[in-house]
């Protein structure tokens, strides 16, 4: 929150993000579930124009494929997710071992997924399903110890005053302050807001710290992405790097690397290219070593179900953080280590882990190259509590782990250690 260049009439909050209690929680999670869900999830990927040609995106279809207003409107009738069920949203963000779920609450296209008073474009005015989204998602994630965020789009393609060219932009910015209280006020605790499309014009920097000190106002506690206005001026408590893993930690800054399981982010019946579990289990390892999050998009389909491929490629990622979960919650960058070829390293105080992707053949050393001295004082790996023998070897130390790898995704070497 906030920045030494405070937007004029701003009150200047100390960037406590990186440190604060109130972020703890967030910092030690480093996994949540993104999820994608919206009226556009009702075209499962593809729009049929009048001349039987298909165009093909997710939830930017209504813009990509040039959807003419009145027929995407008239969707929102047929827009029935019957078989979404909240607890199974959440049980499958649990078996993955995700600490929080964000869902769209409204995207780009401005369609509301909770019966929004502030005007008639959402889901219970429009659709037969009626139901409030929001409500089941925060009964079952309060249920299931799952923490509950949702996305709301700065940017929207619906509302008249939002328009370039509008008239009245402020009486838009108006209603959607009005909204976002609604999201703050009418859902319990709302662990963080993930703002989009701020990049948009008119939205301006100002804008921007005046809606972050909004949601503060409104909900102390709630984790603010720097999605809500111009980095610097309102830069929020993190960072969003998409679709990457940067290698280092950010500078004092807390970051969120936003990934899809598939290709897209919204339902495309067609996208069948899934990650493997090692993949994304690899992913979360290398983002947890850098101190960020990953925040891993699935996209329910036009009935409100997760793909089954999907919910499995993240139930693998759960199977193996039940054995080696250390590596990741509560753990972060070292400090001590450089990052070694054959895997990555990550810290919990005076543990190391190791998590070795490339297991040696026996005899080959793992060698660790120490960035500042210490010394460890003993080795094992989380699977199977084998010892693994240490020595010291020029710059650091030589690991040489025995028998087989008991994981090909990734297995952990715990080391404990005394900085020196
Ligand atoms: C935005 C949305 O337009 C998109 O539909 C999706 O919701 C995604 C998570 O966010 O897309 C972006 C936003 C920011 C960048 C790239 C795509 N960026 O900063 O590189």
């Amino acid at each position: 929150g906030g920045s030494a260049q405070a937007a004029p009439g701003r009150n200047y909050v100390p960037d406590d993000a990186f440190t604060s209690s109130r972020t703890q929680w967030w910092r030690d999670a480093h996994f949540g579930m993104f999820m994608h869900f919206g009226l556009y999830s009702a075209y499962r990927g593809e729009y049929t124009r009048p001349d039987g040609t298909v165009c093909r995106d997710a939830e930017w279809i209504e813009r990509q494929c040039a959807i003419p207003a009145a027929t995407y409107e008239a969707k929102a009738a047929s827009f029935n997710p019957s078989s979404f069920d909240a607890s199974a949203v959440i049980g499958a963000a649990k078996a993955a071992g995700q600490k929080y779920l964000v869902i769209t609450a409204k995207h780009h296209d401005g369609f509301a997924m909770w019966p929004t008073a502030v005007n008639n474009w959402n889901i219970r005015d429009r659709t037969p399903f009626k139901r409030d989204i929001l409500a089941e998602l925060a009964v079952a994630a309060r249920a299931q110890g799952v923490k509950l965020g949702f996305y709301y789009s700065i940017w929207d393609w619906h509302d008249p005053d939002a328009q370039p060219g509008g008239s009245n932009y402020a009486a838009y910015v108006t209603r959607m302050k009005a909204q976002v209280r609604e999201l703050l006020t009418n859902y319990g605790d709302i662990a963080v807001m993930w703002f989009d499309g701020e990049w948009e014009a008119p939205w301006t920097a100002q804008q921007g710290a005046q809606l972050e000190d909004y949601v503060r106002t409104l909900s102390p506690g709630t984790i603010v992405n720097n999605r809500v206005g111009t980095r610097g001026i309102a830069d929020g408590d993190f960072g969003t790097p998409e679709q990457e893993i940067p290698a280092t930690p950010a500078d004092g800054q807390l970051w969120e690397s936003c990934m899809t399981v598939n290709d897209h982010w919204g339902f495309a019946a067609y996208d069948t290219n899934y990650k493997s579990s090692a993949t994304l289990t690899r992913n979360l390892v290398g983002i947890a070593a850098s101190s960020g999050n990953y925040l891993l998009n699935v996209g329910p389909d036009e009935r409100g179900v997760i793909p089954s491929t999907a919910v499995s490629r993240l139930a693998g990622v759960g199977t193996w953080l039940n054995t080696n979960g250390a590596a990741v919650y509560g753990a972060g960058y070292t400090g001590l280590v450089s990052k070694p070829s054959w895997g990555v390293v990550s810290r919990n105080g005076n543990r190391l882990y190791a998590s070795v992707y490339n297991w040696p053949s026996s005899g080959t050393p793992l060698h660790l190259t120490a960035r500042a001295p210490f010394t460890i004082t003993g080795a094992r790996v989380l699977a199977n509590g084998a010892a693994v023998s240490v020595t010291a070897s020029g710059d650091g130390y030589d690991l040489r782990p025995s028998g087989s790898a008991p994981d090909s995704t990734a297995s952990v070497i715990a080391l404990d250690i005394t900085p020196t």
